[in-house]
């Protein structure tokens, strides 16, 4: 087994090779070999300077994550940073790929730092809740500058290496072999005799008495409800105000308080389910999958051509069907126009766009998709014109092509059985805007194989997608459980809150919105379709609960005609409207349902947990796998606040027999054909349990 570090001398170089796949994070293993190396070099006399470089496709990635809220053990890193920092002999970082967090703060140690010109560097602890907690608070703003450092720490995001040598954070850009490029820069450091320097000697000057409260105010929108964030300006302000070694002290302590709470708790626990998520329980990660050269896209609306978006910018061509050509110039020109937008928006240059477009061949005709690998189909939910479309893509499609539904609630098996290869047939359930959401449900029917779901995984991901494996039932996981949370917030109008209470709790929480903001938004008339849809599948009280209906049979269909729950000016800024308040106030009446206060205590009770309920139902039934896939659905579907983990962590952190002795109370209160508690919660509820525990 190749050691973890490796020390090696060429000439008068002292050698420190990390090699820990696959990102070399920095196990504990990983920190007492460098520590040990430089050691090492230092006791050497034939060693003049040292060089720290790393094997595998990048330089350190960060701390270990999974070590993370287990006991820590030594060397710490802050303490092999020092090390590194106080070696009497120059020591070089040699960076390549991504060198982030901890894998930035030890070459912030080193004396000097070069890099691949297409590496990159960066501090992403405050997208796990944390912040860089071995000295990337106190070091960054001394050699990029307070704002620069302010920017990078409070949004995680990496910047390109020639971005960072402007900066001052890298001493020179390579390209080739790197390292050969770092013997050469050594031996320069070693012959020129250049000095010692150390980033703790330098000073952090804050560019303004009000610099920390401003950019503090800067990111108060996109950090709403983050800790980390505004930890980090804590952190870095202590930098310009403490000695080093205070700062450092200052640094620490807050690391520590961050890496026990529960947003970071819930970060950390984000990371790992967006990546776990792809893997199937019970298939091999080697699973045999079908390659997809070729997609073919079924209707040129809204869907459809954000679906065709996703596949052309993975470079994979796509034909798009649909029945009428004023429908297809129609779909074309909405694809155009969000590109250009983003050319206009400078994210995106306009060769590439052009390239993009150039993959999307518009169509007429079913026999254009003949040899596709995978189509999708995006045409009206509804089912006949489903098994319509399918029957004609079983007719023309090639063996092997996969078939799938982008509907967002329609029986896939029923869809499946109209073809003759039910076992090539799934739902791939995109999110809109389909070419911005992340989510992607993968629903796997009764009778689709195995390789034909792994394979949809694995174009998701192609894709930039999150994808999930769901199964078959009404609403997925995701609109099933939306299905209760928008249950119970219609019921609380009835019983006394209005639409903007409880917008502004279920916003508090940490959505990006209200249900009934985002129910203007996206229109309230698709709301009214579906509940149409479902009508006889209600119950009498759902049933009597016309809210919606009334609303909607005043033409108030939210943003788009200019009221909706609320009403709107010609920028479309919401206002509530006392209209709709006497409305409700008069459907309770009318309702024989007298109004009382409704706490925000019981709005998200009664808005989550029976969420979480159905989550648990949902795993019961083995609709989803895990609930991790339920997190991950809620995370990357409906902007359920990363800082909280996803539904069913939540439950888990709040505590699950407190939302157990919760959904009882509601069971009383509301009635038990809403509020029984899943046999699994119950469970869990009785043995102590969480979802997550082992
Ligand atoms: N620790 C442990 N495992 C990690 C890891 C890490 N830092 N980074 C990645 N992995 C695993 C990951 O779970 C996956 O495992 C595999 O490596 C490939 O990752 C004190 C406290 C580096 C850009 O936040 O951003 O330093 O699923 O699928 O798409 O200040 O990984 O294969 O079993 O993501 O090529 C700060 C996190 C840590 C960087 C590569 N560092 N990693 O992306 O591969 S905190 C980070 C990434 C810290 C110090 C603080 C990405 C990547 P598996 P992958 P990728």
């Amino acid at each position: 087994m190749a050691e973890i570090v490796a020390f090696s001398k060429e000439g008068n170089i002292g050698l420190i090779a990390v090699n820990n796949p696959p990102v070399n994070a920095l196990s504990q293993a990983v920190r007492a070999g460098i520590k040990a190396s430089i050691e090492k070099g230092n006791a050497d006399k034939d060693v003049a300077a040292m060089i720290i470089i790393c094997d595998g496709r990048t330089f350190i990635a960060g701390a270990d994550i999974r070590e993370f809220g287990k006991p820590p053990m030594e060397p710490h890193l802050p303490d092999v940073c020092h090390f590194i920092e106080d070696s009497p002999k120059p020591v070089i970082a040699a960076i390549h790929g991504t060198a982030l967090g901890g894998g930035l703060e030890i070459p912030l140690s080193c004396h000097f730092r070069i890099a691949l010109s297409s590496a990159k560097v960066g501090l992403p602890e405050v997208k796990l809740g944390l912040l860089p907690g071995a000295g990337g608070t106190q070091r960054l703003p001394r050699v990029a500058g307070v704002q620069a450092a302010l920017e990078m720490i409070t949004s995680g995001t990496p910047v390109a290496a020639t971005k960072a040598k402007a900066m001052g954070i890298l001493d020179e850009i390579v390209d080739g072999d790197l390292k050969a490029a770092a013997l050469l820069f050594a031996k320069k450091v070693v012959d020129e005799k250049r000095p010692i320097r150390k980033v703790s000697s330098l000073e952090a000057k804050a560019d303004s008495p009000t610099v920390f409260d401003d950019f503090a105010k800067s990111i108060s929108r996109k950090s709403r409800g983050f800790i980390a964030p505004f930890k980090c300006i804590e952190a870095v302000k202590a930098a310009t105000e403490l000695p080093f070694p205070e700062g450092m002290k200052r640094e620490r302590a807050i690391f520590t308080e961050l890496q026990a709470s529960d947003q970071s708790k819930a970060q950390r626990h984000v990371f790992f389910a967006e990546r776990e998520v792809v893997r199937i329980p019970g298939l091999p990660d080697d699973q045999p999958t079908r390659e997809i050269k070729s997609v073919g896209i079924l209707g040129a609306g809204t869907m459809g051509g954000g679906i065709a978006m996703c596949f052309a910018n993975a470079g994979i061509p796509v034909m798009l069907l649909d029945v009428k050509q004023e429908f297809i110039d129609k779909g074309m020109a909405v694809i155009k126009k969000n590109y250009a937008n983003t050319v206009a928006k400078g994210s995106l240059k306009q060769e590439v766009m052009d390239k993009r477009l150039s993959l999307i061949q518009p169509t007429l005709a079913y026999e254009d998709l003949k040899n596709v690998d995978l189509v999708i189909e995006a045409v009206f939910e509804d089912m006949a014109i489903k098994k319509e479309v399918f029957t004609k893509l079983d007719a023309v499609c090639k063996p092997g092509a996969i078939l799938a539904s982008n509907t967002s609630y329609l029986n896939v098996d029923d869809i499946a059985a109209i073809t003759n290869r039910p076992q090539d047939v799934m739902g791939m359930h995109f999110f809109s805007p389909a070419n911005v959401m992340r989510l992607l449900e993968n629903v796997r029917g009764a009778k689709t194989s195995p390789d034909v779901y792994a394979t949809a995984m694995k174009v998701g991901k192609t894709i930039g997608k999150v994808p999930v494996l769901v199964g078959v039932c009404d609403g997925f996981v995701g609109n099933r459980m939306l299905a209760k949370r928008t249950r119970e917030c219609g019921f609380m109008l009835e019983e006394g809150a209005l639409p903007w209470q409880i917008d502004k709790v279920i916003y508090n929480f940490g959505f990006p919105m209200g249900p009934y903001a985002m129910g203007d938004m996206a229109g309230l008339d698709v709301g009214w379709r579906n509940r149409k849809a479902k009508y006889d599948s209600l119950t009498p009280r759902e049933k009597a609960n016309t809210i919606l209906d009334k609303i909607c049979e005043m033409g108030r269909f939210g943003q788009k005609t200019g009221s909706g729950f609320y009403k709107y000016d010609e920028k479309r800024n919401a206002t509530p409207d006392p209209m709709i308040e006497e409305l409700i106030i008069k459907h309770s009446q009318d309702a024989g349902i007298k109004r009382r206060v409704i706490t925000d205590q019981e709005i998200i009770e009664r808005a989550i947990y029976a969420m979480i309920n159905e989550g648990a139902k949902i795993l019961e039934e083995g609709i989803a796998a895990r609930p991790l896939d339920i997190d991950v659905v809620w995370l990357y579907g409906y902007g359920f606040p990363i800082y909280l983990g996803g539904p069913m962590f939540y439950a888990d952190t709040v505590g699950v027999k407190k939302v157990y002795d919760a959904i009882l109370k509601y069971k009383d209160m509301v009635g038990a054909e809403y509020w029984t508690p899943s046999p699994l919660l119950e469970k869990l509820a009785k043995e102590g349990k969480g979802f997550y525990s082992k």
